[in-house]
Order: structure tokens, then sequence, then C-alpha cells
């Protein structure tokens, strides 16, 4: 797990998701008018850190972090009574065209912690939100001077956005938390693959980088360098991640040994 170091914080108006993105700042719905949510103190030493994952449409570094019942909740099943998730946003150092520059590992490097978004389950909570409600989370955000970056009279927002996770899911975008369990790795992927191809089906890249194949299938692929090294084993579907560093510059043919027309070509430069 990559440790993020203690950063100071700038006032900007950070989002969850996209919902909240599209909604007009008049538009209200039900909501707590009661944070019992609150601040989650010391979560950097006494939670578990979950996962981390870059997202390029936002320009924003993700970390999650859970408390002790939101961690040992098995992957799929609904967390248990007193979860607390925290969500770090933190703003990536951008190049001079404002895109994020990137770690020898193709990971975003933090530059501004943004908000702490925070979500607390627990036996009655919810109600508040009327058709928003997602099960017995309730919602907040917070600045890390403590201050509220979405108070709970607003975190309805939070809500509509998690609706989207549904209730199989306990409300709550589990994708990225596979991280401890499988070789999804929060990078930005390279290569996606899917319907049975390679997303794009050629790379250019520079001796040295890190390439991050993604599988966004419903079935196992196999990758391998013709004539070279089979990259790990198989390559779960679902979003799981498999990496291999290209140091030798030269023409390389990426394909799967499951599947004979899945190819691809990656040339890397000097
Ligand atoms: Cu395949």
């Amino acid at each position: 797990m990559r440790q993020v170091p203690i950063l100071t914080v700038t006032v900007i108006a950070a989002v969850c998701g996209a919902v909240f993105n599209g909604v007009a700042h008049s538009q209200t719905a039900p909501a707590p008018l009661v944070d019992r949510v609150e601040f989650p103190d010391g979560y950097r030493s006494s939670y578990t850190p979950l996962f981390t994952f870059d997202r390029p449409d936002a320009r924003q570094i993700r970390v999650i972090y859970g408390n002790a019942p939101a961690a040992s909740a098995p992957e799929g099943a609904p967390f248990p009574n007193n979860s607390i998730l925290v969500m770090e946003t933190y703003r990536p150092r951008l190049d001079a065209q404002n895109t994020p520059l990137r770690d020898a590992d193709g990971r975003y490097l933090p530059d501004v912690l943004t908000g702490i978004f925070v979500m607390r389950k627990y036996r009655g909570y919810g109600a508040e939100y009327g058709a928003n409600r997602t099960g017995e989370w309730e919602y907040a955000a917070y600045r890390a001077d403590r201050s509220y970056l979405t108070p709970p009279r607003d975190s309805w927002t939070c809500a509509s956005c998690h609706l989207q996770a549904g209730q199989s899911r306990d409300w709550v975008f589990r994708r990225n938390m596979l991280a401890e369990r499988t070789s999804h790795t929060g990078a930005v992927p390279d290569v996606v693959l899917q319907q049975y191809a390679f997303l794009p089906s050629t790379l250019r890249v520079k001796a040295g980088t890190l390439v991050t194949w993604l599988n966004d299938d419903e079935v196992d692929h196999r990758l391998a360098v013709v004539s070279g090294p089979v990259i790990e084993g198989p390559l779960q579907p679902h979003g799981r991640n498999h990496r291999l560093r290209f140091n030798t510059p030269g023409e390389f043919e990426v394909a799967c040994r499951i599947h004979p027309a899945m190819r691809s070509r990656i040339t890397v430069d000097p």
C-alpha cells in the first residue's frame, strides 16, 4: 500500500461522484440535519487502508480506509453495524499541460488533500434521505481542519450517488476495494481487455514504462509476450489488472494464450 504523505488542505469544491456534478446547486432533497457520521478522528493510524486508485476523469487520487468492522466485511457481504468508510481525495501534481504526473509505477503523485468523505452505517440511520435512502448509511464530507465540505443537510448528494452501487453491494462501490485479495491495482490501465480484444491494439511507450492491462471481460485471459514470458497467471475478469515493465526498446507482440485471435503490439522507444 502506497503511503500518502500528510499534506496541506486547500478549499476547493471536491465532489464525490458524477451525479453531484450534474445537480444544480439550488436543488435539494431530504437529508439528516444532525451529524451522526462525525469526523473520523485518527483514521490514518487506526483504520485499515483498503485501496488507492487514480481517477483520470476527476484528476483525483482516492484513498479508501475502513474501520475495523468495515475492514472485516467479506467480499460481497453487507457491511456490519458501525462500519465506517473514509475516502480521501487528493489533487495530483500536474504538469504544464495540466496532465497528472506519474511516478515510476505509473501512479499519480498526491499534491493536495481536498476532501475527507465519510460514510457510516448504523442501525436506524439513513431514513431521513427518503427516496435517496441507501440502507442504514449516512454521509458527510470534511476538510482536514474538520470544517464541512458536505454538511449533513447536503449529504443527500452522496446518498443519491451511492444509490447507483445498489443494495446487492450494500450501496458501496466495491469493485475498487478488491485490491487486498486480487490483482486490481487501482492504476489507470494502458490497455483494456474487452470483448476478447486488446483496446487499443497498438501502444507506444518509452523504455522503462510499466504497462497496465485491465480485464473488463467476463472470462479469464492469459497474457504473454510472444516468444517471451507469460505475464503472471490467468488474468481474471471484472476489473483485475496485470502489469509488466518494458525496459528494452523494440517491438513486442502481446497475445492471449487462451484466445489465439487476441493480439496486440507494443512499441518500446529508447
Ligand atoms: Cu483471452
